[in-house]
């Protein structure tokens, strides 16, 4: 028996025998689930299925290296993993293929994102933090391929801080610093940018990380050669492999097939990056997909009879059972029967969970049914009610959908009657949108106390005395009190550490709190984003600097996939509070000074997103946020560091309230609105206007998510029946948001007598230099004749045209 692997120190061979046992009960299990999961897609059960055959028995080795407090940040074809740690069920499983919105069902999502997506729970009932050293920990998968990669950086990083700084409270989170983060992914995916950015850093930050790349040769069906230099990524990954002389990774390589070895391979990673703190990385070679990619197709579409059939040989489930038997750990008989029982439990799993999931959708069909037969029992359209009930009593598995549609039609067949019984059904559609709907929508934000919404006010105060500095000493005066007053805040960007950021809003912090807590990084901002949400889910406090607005576009797809999904794809389940600081609006060029907030706006729902006018009002944003459990994007002006500002004396505790406008000057004649950089030239244009007799009111937004949440705009419309938007991004970008807002939200439309209008840039890039500014973005002029030319159209007599 010396090909068997110590599993565990001085094990018997009976426990041996039976520990492999397990194992193998969990790859048919699984295995079983992937092919009866295909079927309930392919007899319309499931919308769409993506399962881990072919994987299985890799991630029992995995699961078996895998601790408590360990995390792990994978992919779709992780549900033997899932199953062997013990946080996926047969049930769940198809659960989740369902889309069962019950959570206790399907705690993978409550039906959000479809199967092949897992999770565990950090949070409790109450959004409190579960001990997440006393469970496995897995982070909420996302589909986008590679995706999970950046996340795995902060994740492993947060081992590194909870080791290095013991400031830090580290219970619920950590043991030394001792947990390892897991990634999983396939190969084809390492194809994708964030892949490598991920494997850069991490080899810089040397964390305790262990990337598995799950080698079938193809990625849906393009082959290895398409996809991977010499067709081989540890081969080309060598030059990251540690030596004597240099940090690095830890390269391994296993054949996926090989349960002995893999059990071996993952216990050595598992020790080089627990003990040693260095990244590993493992090529597991020669997998299999034997129902191919997904539901989607079939993968005799595009491999040869030659793979086929070294597929079927090489099928790892079917190489650990010769194993077994070889090994004289079982007969053939012993694993026959094993496999019957198997399939009859799954099957038995399936109908449980299909029973379970429709039956309190078929008990709301009942009532409904009921209601609608007394609807058309009085109605004057009684035939064509009927009709739409007995369509309804005859959906044996219904939808939901179905029942609100059928209800909501028959409604319409009652237009112009008065009777209790369209008022039941009317009331039932109501109540039923009311129960139905939080469970696809609830949970964007935070919905607990720790909402920023919550967080009181505190205004700044100020000694006697002014204090006139620099806008930027306070903004680093304030994160100077932050740092002293939350040990678990981290904040790093590009040049963030040794010089103290680009506009110095950080000077000397490094020196006074150390390179742990305030750090530079390379130059990836999709990784930067990473390594804050990582450690935000580890129940740090990261601030994570993205050195200008233009480069959030490098980080936006991993701020709105992961992100801003977060909350909401785990139903509250697991949240990473990180506040992304920024810096933009007006400056110089192409490049320089985009606001491309529309496009910001629209793909980060999920995150508020905070625009200060000065740094005294970002300061106060900060320290709001750091009470709060939401995630949020600060973007300071970037134009508005040497400004002068009065310094508050109570740094570190004022607080900006969330979602709260601010009234600069109050007017009758029109209301605008604007926020940033470009809000300082709509004040002093204001002013101008007065000279020619029109008295405006201006509005700083200061949070365009949440927006206005005490409808203050509406109500200065009220007072002026007329409204502006201004704005530097491109014509139909924030501007639509806000008007859309202020019009549909907060209908103003009943107030207005002149049509509501939005002032914007070009919509091009702004062009460099003083008249590049000038012919792109709104000027004071240009604020100034289009505010004239709304009065004038109001009143021709007193304003007369002016150009
Ligand atoms: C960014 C992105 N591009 C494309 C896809 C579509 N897609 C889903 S899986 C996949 C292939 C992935 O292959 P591989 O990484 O080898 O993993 P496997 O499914 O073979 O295990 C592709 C192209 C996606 N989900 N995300």
């Amino acid at each position: 028996m010396d090909t068997v692997p110590d599993l565990k120190n001085n094990i018997s061979f009976e426990d041996f025998k039976t520990e492999v046992l397990n194992d193998y009960k969990i790859a048919v299990t699984s295995r079983e689930c992937s092919l009866l999961g295909r079927r309930e897609v392919l007899t319309g059960k499931a919308k769409f299925g993506i399962f881990g055959d072919g994987k299985e028995v890799p991630q029992l080795a995995m699961a078996k290296a895998f601790k408590k407090g360990d995390w792990r940040s994978g992919y779709y074809r992780d549900q033997t993993f899932m199953m062997a740690i013990g946080e996926l069920s047969i049930e769940q499983f198809f659960a989740g293929l369902y889309a069962n919105t019950n959570l206790e069902l399907e705690p993978m999502s409550a039906g959000r994102q479809m199967g092949g997506h897992f999770v565990t729970h950090s949070l409790d009932d109450n959004g409190n933090w579960k001990d997440l050293t006393k469970q496995y920990n897995s982070s909420a998968d996302i589909s986008p391929t590679a995706a999970q990669m950046p996340r795995l950086l902060g994740l492993a990083q947060a081992s590194k801080i909870y080791k290095n700084l013991k400031d830090i409270n580290p219970t619920n989170f950590s043991i030394n610093g001792n947990e390892v983060a897991w990634g999983t992914i396939g190969n084809a995916s390492t194809s994708e940018g964030l892949f490598f950015e991920t494997i850069n850093a991490a080899g810089v930050l040397q964390v305790p990380m262990v990337i598995s790349i799950w080698d079938d040769e193809y990625g849906i069906s393009v082959h290895a050669k398409y996809q991977t230099t010499k067709e081989n990524i540890s081969e080309i990954l060598k030059g990251f492999q540690r030596d004597e002389e240099n940090n690095g990774f830890e390269i391994l390589r296993v054949k996926g097939w090989d349960y002995a070895n893999c059990m071996e391979t993952f216990q050595e990673a598992s020790i080089i990056a627990r003990n040693e703190h260095v990244p590993v990385l493992i090529h597991v070679q020669e997998l299999t997909q034997p129902q191919g990619h997904s539901t989607s197709g079939s993968h005799e579409r595009y491999k040869d009879g030659k793979r086929l059939a070294w597929e079927a040989d090489f099928d790892c489930n079917k190489k650990m059972r010769e194993w077994i038997i070889e090994s004289g750990i079982a007969n053939n008989e012993t694993l026959t029967s094993i496999e019957r029982i198997i399939k009859r439990d799954v099957k038995e799993g399936r109908k449980n969970a299909w029973d379970v999931f429709l039956r309190p959708i078929q008990n709301e069909q009942q009532d409904i049914i009921a209601l609608l037969k007394n609807v058309a029992a009085k109605s004057n359209n009684g035939a064509f009610i009927s009709k739409i009930k007995d369509a309804l009593v005859s959906i044996n598995e219904p939808t939901r959908k179905d029942l609100l549609s059928n209800a909501r039609k028959a409604l319409r067949h009652t237009i112009g009657e008065s009777h209790t019984e369209k008022q039941q059904l009317s009331a039932w559609i109501n109540n039923y949108f009311e129960f139905v709907q939080p469970k696809f929508s609830s949970h964007l934000y935070c919905e607990t106390n720790k909402s920023a919404l919550n967080v009181t006010e505190i205004k700044p105060t100020y000694n006697n005395e002014q204090e006139q500095v620099d806008a930027r000493i306070i903004i680093r005066d304030n994160f100077d009190a932050v740092l002293k007053k939350y040990p678990e805040v981290l904040i790093f960007g590009e040049d963030t550490g040794n010089i103290g950021d680009v506009n110095q809003g950080l000077e000397g912090l490094q020196i006074k709190y150390g390179e742990h807590r305030v750090t530079d990084t390379g130059i990836r901002e999709a990784t930067i984003i990473g390594q804050g949400i990582g450690m935000a889910l580890r129940g740090l406090r990261p601030i994570a600097e993205i050195q200008y607005l233009d480069y959030v576009l490098y980080a936006l797809q991993i701020i709105s996939d992961d992100l801003a999904s977060l909350h909401y794809r785990t139903k509250g389940r697991q949240k990473a509070p990180l506040i992304i600081r920024t810096r933009g609006h007006r400056l110089e060029g192409i490049w320089h000074s985009g606001s491309q907030m529309g496009g910001i706006l629209n793909l980060i729902r999920g995150l508020y997103v905070l625009v200060p006018r000065n740094m005294t009002k970002a300061a106060g944003f900060y320290n709001t946020l750091l009470q709060s459990d939401d995630p949020a994007l600060v973007v300071e002006c970037l134009n508005g560091y040497r400004l002068k500002e009065n310094k508050p004396n109570n740094l570190g505790n004022f607080r900006t309230p969330i979602g709260v406008v601010e009234i600069l000057k109050e007017g009758k004649d029109i209301t605008l609105v604007s926020y940033g950089s470009t809000l300082r030239i709509v004040e002093q244009t204001a002013k101008d206007l007065l000279s020619v007799g029109i008295d405006a009111e201006v509005i700083d937004i200061q949070s365009l998510i949440p927006f206005d949440i005490n409808h203050d705009i509406v109500k200065s419309i009220t007072k002026t029946n007329r409204v502006m938007v201004i704005d530097e991004d491109v014509p139909g970008g924030a501007s639509a948001y806000i008007l859309n807002e202020i019009l549909n939200i907060q209908n103003a439309y009943l107030y207005l007598d002149s049509q509501p209008k939005t002032l914007t840039a070009k919509a091009h890039r702004p062009a460099f230099g003083d008249d590049g500014d000038y012919f792109s973005k709104p000027s004071a002029e240009d604020i100034f004749e289009a505010v004239y030319h709304v009065m004038h159209e109001a009143k021709p007599e007193d304003f007369p045209k002016l150009r």
